[in-house]
């Protein structure tokens, strides 16, 4: 059985283990303990109740196990290096990653220092914890699995063919890198508004708001083309980036965003993550970036204040 240590118990972390259980060896770690007797509720309502190995950092690296196939890393952006560094002594430093993180921090920083390979997913499935020892599968997505350095498709066709016999529909794509970004200006129209006023996906819709996001996602169009990155759907320009932010606010209207999720837990946001490529780009390539200023500024005083 091919075997996979999942770094991070969070939604993604345990979806990933009741899903890829059944298949495959799984060990889910985190920093503390956690039941072992963990329940998934599936979109369609079921809940099962499952056996998984859950152990600690701490308790992993004193075992010293064999190196498993893939170490998945499902923490939140600013969290992944200090992840990999907790186990990196009991790896070998070829040993496969998947990043999952959102934005476009811990991808090109653990592509560059881990030896490889290091695939990055990016996904739509929806998943929010409901406790200790349970996860609500909350809509079916997709995920895409490549890296950035186009090197390592066959590694990536062979996850996302086990991805998707678990359950969890997955494609190999040779493009991960515009796929990561696509979602990262998604993330960026938003998570910072919604985090900062306290709203439903849903609520950007309302005139109040609305302005706000199209001021946002104008920045982003212009830094996204100032790097190279694809429109979405095969189109062109603004109107493209308009119409996937519109499309994103309204299939996800009734989620709390993960950004919002983290200021209701007084937790530092992923803005580093998300807002942080997009100010870097348009400073470097001299393409404004004043909302987008603005909003990590908001977000740092608002984290302050915790
Ligand atoms: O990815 C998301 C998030 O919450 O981080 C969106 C797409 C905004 C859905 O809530």
């Amino acid at each position: 059985m091919t075997s996979h240590w999942i770094l991070g118990p969070g939604a993604i972390g345990r979806l990933l283990a009741h899903s890829l259980s059944p298949l495959a060896d799984i060990t889910l770690v985190g920093r503390r303990a956690l039941p072992e007797q963990q329940t998934i509720t599936t979109p369609e309502g079921e809940a099962r109740s499952q056996h998984l190995n859950v152990i600690t950092t701490s308790q992993l690296v004193a075992n010293a196990p064999a190196p498993p196939a893939f170490v998945h890393i499902t923490t939140k952006a600013m969290a992944a290096e200090a992840a990999l560094e907790s186990v990196a002594r009991v790896i070998p430093a070829t040993t496969p990653l998947v990043l999952w993180q959102n934005g476009f921090l811990a991808q090109p920083r653990l592509t560059e220092c881990w030896r490889e390979p290091v695939l990055c997913a990016t996904t739509t499935e929806g998943a929010y914890l409901t406790g200790d020892d349970g996860v609500f599968h909350a809509g079916r997505g997709h995920t895409f699995v490549g890296d950035l350095t186009n090197r390592h498709g066959a590694l990536a066709q062979r996850l996302a063919h086990q991805l998707s016999r678990a359950g969890l529909a997955a494609t190999a794509v040779d493009d991960i890198h515009s796929r990561l970004w696509q979602k990262l200006a998604v993330n960026a129209a938003i998570n910072p508004l919604v985090a900062l006023n306290g709203l439903r996906n849903g609520e950007l819709r309302g005139a109040a708001y609305a302005g706000r996001v199209e001021a946002v996602v104008k920045e982003v169009a212009a830094i996204m083309r100032a790097e190279g990155i694809q429109a979405p759907n095969g189109g062109s320009g603004l109107d493209a980036w308009l119409a996937l932010a519109w499309d994103v606010i309204e299939k996800t209207a009734n989620n709390k965003a993960s950004m919002l999720q983290d200021v209701e837990g007084k937790r530092l946001t992923e803005r580093g993550a998300i807002l942080g490529p997009l100010i870097e780009s348009g400073e470097r390539r001299g393409v404004g970036c004043e909302v987008l200023r603005g909003l990590d500024r908001e977000l740092v005083v608002l984290e302050a204040s915790y």
